[in-house]
């Protein structure tokens, strides 16, 4: 309980620190915290989400929450941290978290790419690293971007099939362990799942699929309705402007990535959160914004969470 009270959430943490937070996490919130794993990374970690939810009931819904499928956006699984750490302290006085939690199970992956984040701690030269670290089939590089090696315009623009790319998509659609891990879990369960949250750095953009130059979602217009919702309540908290669009007006187009298929497969709110910076830091954003930038975070996602669930 102890060593809990004191984590640290305004510091970068080594992925043995977080794996050692997720176990106590569970220990000190029997009743309505459990960890799960799902997959084996290529070198072999455990895969884990937390699952957070109150009386258990047959039609339950659910939420996704992955963080850290890139390596060097730290300040994603700060994120994710910061986002359970919030849930448990106010789920008890706060009638609305409560209710949430009461209707909805909250699957959350801190680190999802555990490979690459270790490896991003490594030394100052791989810092940077974005892929994973399974190595290239034929080739001398290593890593797959997992953000696009899922199922959805898999291999299509804005993705690269040389293996020393930053965004090289893997030999096939799930080719990575990693990919699987979340593909295999949430795929079966596609029904129960009512919004899929992938948390990126950096640029302060919430993005709605697709990232493909000619497709819309079914429900682009409600997703932008809830987006800039998202991003208002961001504004609300420090000022910070959050732009909202898709990938492909305000980045680039992207196949294979996760929020792609799980829209695809009939997940209706479907989101890539960009945290802070715009680019003055970037990836190496200072460890004293980690709390401003998931305070403002956890507002945009409770926005989504609260529509996803009155609705
Ligand atoms: N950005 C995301 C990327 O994978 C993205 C942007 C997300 C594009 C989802 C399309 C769909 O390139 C970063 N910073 O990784
Ligand atoms: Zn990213």
């Amino acid at each position: 309980l102890t060593e809990l009270r004191n984590y640290d959430y305004t510091k970068y943490h080594p992925l043995p620190e977080i794996m050692t937070w997720m176990q106590q996490m569970e220990t000190e919130n029997p009743e309505i915290l459990s960890t799960t794993v799902y997959g084996r990374s290529y070198e072999n970690r455990d895969i884990q989400f937390l699952k957070i939810g109150l009386n258990p009931h047959e039609d339950k819904k659910a939420i996704w929450m992955d963080c850290g499928i890139h390596a060097r956006e730290w300040i994603s699984p700060a994120f994710c941290q910061y986002f359970v750490k919030e849930i448990l302290r106010t789920y008890k006085t706060d009638t609305k978290v409560e209710h949430m939690l009461k209707n909805l199970d909250l699957y959350v992956t801190p680190v999802l790419n555990l490979d690459g984040y270790t490896y991003t701690w490594k030394d100052n030269t791989t810092r940077l690293w974005r892929k994973n670290r399974s190595p290239g089939t034929g080739c001398n590089c290593t890593g797959t971007d997992l953000n696009r090696n899922f199922d959805a315009f898999w291999g299509s623009t804005g993705s690269s099939s040389d293996c020393c790319e930053e965004i090289y998509h893997g030999t096939e659609a799930k080719s990575e362990a990693e990919t699987r891990a979340v593909v295999d879990f949430v795929g079966p369960r596609s029904k129960d799942f009512l919004c899929f949250l992938s948390i990126h750095s950096y640029s302060q953009m919430i993005l709605v699929p697709y990232a493909h130059p000619n497709i819309k979602a079914p429900n682009y217009d409600e997703l932008m309705e809830v987006a800039n919702d998202a991003a208002k309540a961001i504004k609300a908290v420090h000022g910070m402007d959050y732009i909202v669009g898709s990938s492909v007006d305000l980045l680039y187009p992207a196949g294979g990535t996760s929020i792609g298929w799980a829209r695809f497969m009939g997940i209706p709110y479907s989101f890539t959160f960009e945290l802070r910076d715009k680019g003055e830091h970037g990836f190496v954003l200072p460890e004293d914004q980690i709390q401003p930038t998931c305070e403002e975070a956890y507002e945009g996602v409770r926005a989504i969470l609260t529509y996803v669930h009155d609705k």
